[in-house]
C-alpha cells in the first residue's frame, strides 16, 4: 500500500521529472528559463544505479597523471545510485581517477548538468569538463575545440572556478577562467552546469547563473564528457601529502539535454553530427578506426 510519503513523491516526480535510487529522493535539475515554443529534451544521461559502471557510456583511463596514477579501482559505482571518485594512497603511491564518455557519447550546444558531492580533504581537485584532442589545433581560436571546465574544485572554500580553455597546451595556449562565489558549497549535493549556445557558454551553480562568455569564439565541434580527480604537490589544491587519506566526490547523475522545439523537437540550431564513428551497416563493410587523441592533458 502506497503511503503519503510515497504518494507525494510519486507526485512530485510526476511533475519535477525526479527518480528515487538508493532510498535517496534525486531532485530533477533546475534547467534554465526557456522562450515561448522551445523545450528540453534529454538527449544522454548517467543516473550511476547499479553495481557496474557502464562501460557503454564511460571509459576509465589508466595512466600517471601529474602527482598521482589515474586507475579504474578510483572511479566505481558505490551501489547507491553514485558515481564514486575516489582518492587514495597505497605505498608512497596516490591513486585518483577518470571516467570519460570519448567514443561514446561525443556532443555540441545544450545543457550540460551533473548532481554532485564534493570532497572533504585538501590536495587534489574535483573537475566536470567537456574535452576532445580537437582542443590542440592551433588558430582558428577555439572554434576548433575548446576545453569547457564547467566546474573545478581545487581549494576547500566557498568557490567554483570556470573555465575555458584552446589552442593546445603549448605555447599557443590561451584560456579564460573565473572564479565565483559558492555559498555552502562544501556540504551536500550541488548542481553544476553549462548552457553551451552556438555563441556563448552560460555557466550555472545550482541553478544560478554564475558567469558568462564567448572567450576561444565558443567552440563549435563535439565533445565528450569527463569527470575527473587531479593531484599536484605543488599545485592549485596545496599538498596532499599533509592530508588524511582516503577522500572522494561523488556523482548522483550527469544529464544532456538539447534545447529544442517544443513541437517537432528538432534542436534550435544546429547540431554538428558526432565524430564517434558509426558500426558498419552491411557485412563486409569496414567502419574506419575511430582518430587516435593526441595525448590528453
Ligand atoms: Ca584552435
Amino acid at each position: 500500500m502506497l503511503n503519503v510519503r510515497t504518494v507525494l513523491v510519486l507526485l512530485a516526480c510526476s511533475f519535477g521529472g525526479c527518480l528515487v535510487h538508493g532510498g535517496e529522493e534525486t531532485p530533477a535539475p533546475k534547467l534554465p528559463e526557456l522562450k515561448e515554443g522551445q523545450a528540453w529534451k534529454l538527449v544522454w544521461s548517467d543516473e550511476f544505479d547499479g553495481e557496474q559502471l557502464d562501460a557503454a557510456k564511460w571509459e576509465t583511463p589508466e595512466y600517471k597523471r601529474h602527482d598521482a596514477q589515474w586507475t579504474k579501482r578510483a572511479a566505481v559505482l558505490e551501489g547507491k545510485g553514485h558515481l564514486a571518485m575516489r582518492t587514495f594512497k597505497e605505498g608512497e603511491t596516490y591513486f585518483n581517477g577518470c571516467v570519460r564518455s570519448k567514443g561514446r557519447f561525443e556532443h555540441a550546444f545544450g545543457y550540460y548538468v551533473a548532481r554532485m558531492k564534493l570532497q572533504k580533504k585538501a590536495g587534489h581537485w574535483t573537475a566536470f569538463w567537456l574535452f576532445n584532442s580537437a582542443v590542440g589545433k592551433v588558430g582558428n581560436d577555439g572554434r576548433d575545440g575548446s576545453e569547457i571546465d564547467i566546474m573545478e574544485k581545487p581549494k576547500l572554500d566557498e568557490k567554483i572556478h570556470h573555465a575555458i580553455h584552446w589552442d593546445g597546451y603549448g605555447k599557443d595556449h590561451k584560456s579564460k577562467g573565473t572564479s565565483v562565489a559558492a555559498p555552502g558549497v562544501l556540504d551536500g549535493w550541488h548542481e553544476f552546469a553549462v548552457l553551451w549556445l552556438p555563441d556563448e557558454y552560460i555557466f550555472y551553480v545550482d541553478g544560478k547563473e554564475t558567469w558568462r562568455s564567448k572567450d576561444g569564439g565558443v567552440c563549435q565541434v563535439p565533445l565528450y564528457l569527463k569527470f575527473s580527480d587531479e593531484i599536484q604537490f605543488k599545485g592549485w589544491a596545496g599538498d596532499i601529502r599533509k592530508e588524511e587519506l582516503p577522500d572522494e566526490f561523488l556523482v548522483d547523475y550527469v544529464r544532456v539535454f538539447d534545447l529544442v522545439d517544443a513541437a517537432t523537437e528538432k534542436p534550435v540550431y544546429p547540431v554538428p553530427a558526432s565524430s564517434i564513428p558509426k558500426p558498419p551497416e552491411a557485412e563486409g563493410v569496414k567502419s574506419p578506426a575511430a582518430p587516435e587523441a593526441a595525448k590528453t592533458p
